[in-house]
């Protein structure tokens, strides 16, 4: 007991005085716990969820994030004068600050709902969209931190409701991509920046105890609004889930967490929303998952699929660098291409997690048009190959130069980014391994490939080789696919006599 206590006190001391050694953890190998300890506040949820829900999350492959809100409505800038240097990103922009900051700027943006009119949003444009890309889920900003709720939601006036749009955009959205099979997660920010009821430090006073009470009960009935109006969503991504305030509430937040789920058995959350009692966020005190999948992938993508000891997890990603709002102007930043990003899109399926691209749209309800240049690529290349996408799963190969490695019933796929000069495509197989590839083929066209063992001898080695020829009249300017059918091993790896040195 003792013992426990002093760990406990250990670990309050590294998670609150010390967060960026928090943050870092979630996303690098991680550490075995040496000794566990009792944790009252751990996960509500087995690690590896086996429902239909849980499986289909698992075959989603690529997803669709949009943020929308006010901030849409500067889009990163205002009166002619960018907020780049002044705040962190584009749906930041409420806290622009520095000499670049308009005059008053705080109250500017708090007032903004009252011109927030998107008469040109149409949801199923959105929808039909997404669905044309091949996203399988959305991720939708109902409410960001800036705290305005994009449904009419009962518990504050500041809403659509309020605005000149009046109407509920969250059905909108709901409907019209449940309509084209595109299932729907909502994205809610639990940190709002104007609300005087919320804090980021603890509450400490009496004072501000009562109105982190209240916000907390905001925040449940909130939440709850929404499972009642929008009961089709597969479930929630939780944001803004850092400060101590949240942090310290560890009782009410795994007691809300149960009720979301009573309330929807089949919910899935990730891992952002909430913390053990000795300050733990994503993972616990014993490294076991606080939620049904790792969320810390923002921007960020493992280097290697042991780091995930078989967990699952979304991988979410801007366009630009960073900056998930709409920003006007993209001049002068890098914006990632539709290769850049079909790259990340099969890094991330190979070891099983699911790629998640944002879109902001303007105030007006269009997205920019380079974000439709973007959809309208990913989406012609993974109609010709999305049987490499969806559904798959980590092949269990060594990772190759040439690209990525998924795997399907007795089906591989090789996801070819790197194309070798002399067109041989070669496979690393372990030598003892029952299955190996014994028919391939260009998945674009269905042409048959000529397939060699290439047991070369290299006696230290513990791979053998398949090579897989490219037609050298086989022009491709995307990545293309190779599919390989797995069976057993036709010719065995010779045991060559050892030289004598
Ligand atoms: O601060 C937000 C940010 O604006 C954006 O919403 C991203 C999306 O994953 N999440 C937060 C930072 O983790």
């Amino acid at each position: 007991m003792k013992y426990n206590k002093l760990i406990k006190a250990l670990l309050l001391g590294a998670a609150f005085i010390n967060m960026p050694a928090v943050f870092s953890q979630w996303t690098g190998p991680r550490k075995k716990v040496e000794k566990r300890i009792d944790v009252k506040y751990g996960p509500l949820t087995p690690a590896h969820r086996t429902d239909a829900a849980m499986e289909r999350f698992r075959n989603y492959g690529l997803g669709q994030f949009i943020h929308w809100g006010l901030y849409a409505i500067p889009g990163n800038e205002w009166e002619g004068v960018s907020a780049r240097k002044g705040a962190a990103a584009s749906e930041w922009i409420r806290t622009w600050s520095g000499p670049t900051a308009p005059k008053d700027w705080k109250n500017i943006y708090d007032h903004l709902y009252k011109q927030f009119n998107p008469r040109g949003f149409d949801a199923k444009v959105w929808a039909k969209q997404a669905k044309e890309m091949g996203a399988r889920y959305l991720i939708f900003t109902t409410k960001h931190h800036d705290g305005f709720a994009l449904w009419p939601s009962k518990y504050t006036d500041y809403t659509i409701k309020t605005s000149p749009y009046k109407k509920d955009i969250v059905k909108q959205v709901v409907d019209a991509y449940t309509a084209e099979g595109i299932d729907v997660f909502l994205y809610y920010s639990i940190m709002e920046w104007n609300n005087p009821n919320y804090f980021s430090k603890a509450p400490s006073t009496p004072e501000e105890k009562v109105k982190f009470d209240k916000f907390l009960a905001y925040t449940r009935n909130q939440l709850l609004e929404l499972l009642d109006n929008y009961p089709e969503i597969k479930g929630f991504w939780f944001d803004g889930t850092w400060d101590q305030s949240w942090i310290q509430a560890y009782d009410f937040t795994y007691k809300l967490e149960k009720e979301l789920r009573e309330k929807h058995p089949k919910l899935i959350i990730g891992s952002r929303f909430r913390n053990d009692e000795y300050g733990k966020r994503h993972f616990d005190s014993n490294g076991d998952m606080l939620g049904d999948y790792e969320q810390g992938w923002e921007r960020k993508m493992p280097k290697e699929f042991e780091w995930l000891e078989g967990r699952d997890w979304d991988c979410v990603m801007t366009i630009p660098p960073n900056g998930w709002g709409y920003m006007k102007d993209w001049s002068g930043i890098y914006t990632k291409t539709s290769d850049d990003l079909i790259d990340m899109l099969m890094n991330c399926v190979s070891m099983n997690g699911n790629f998640v691209l944002n879109f902001g749209p303007d105030g007006n309800g269009q997205m920019h048009p380079e974000e439709d240049k973007l959809a309208k690529e990913i989406g012609d290349w993974i109609k010709i190959n999305g049987e490499a996408v969806y559904g798959v799963r980590h092949a269990g190969l060594a990772p190759s130069k040439l690209g990525y490695f998924t795997r399907k019933e007795d089906n591989l796929y090789l996801t070819v980014f790197n194309r070798p000069v002399n067109n041989i495509v070669r496979i690393a197989v372990p030598k003892n391994s029952t299955e190996v590839p014994t028919t391939a083929i260009l998945l674009q066209n269905g042409q048959a490939l000529e397939l060699k063992h290439a047991d070369i001898g290299l006696d230290l080695d513990k791979n053998t080789y398949y090579d897989v020829a490219l037609p050298e009249t086989f022009v491709s300017k995307k990545a293309f696919v190779l599919k390989m059918t797995l069976g057993s091993p036709k010719t065995q790896s010779e045991k060559l006599m050892d030289a004598k040195m």
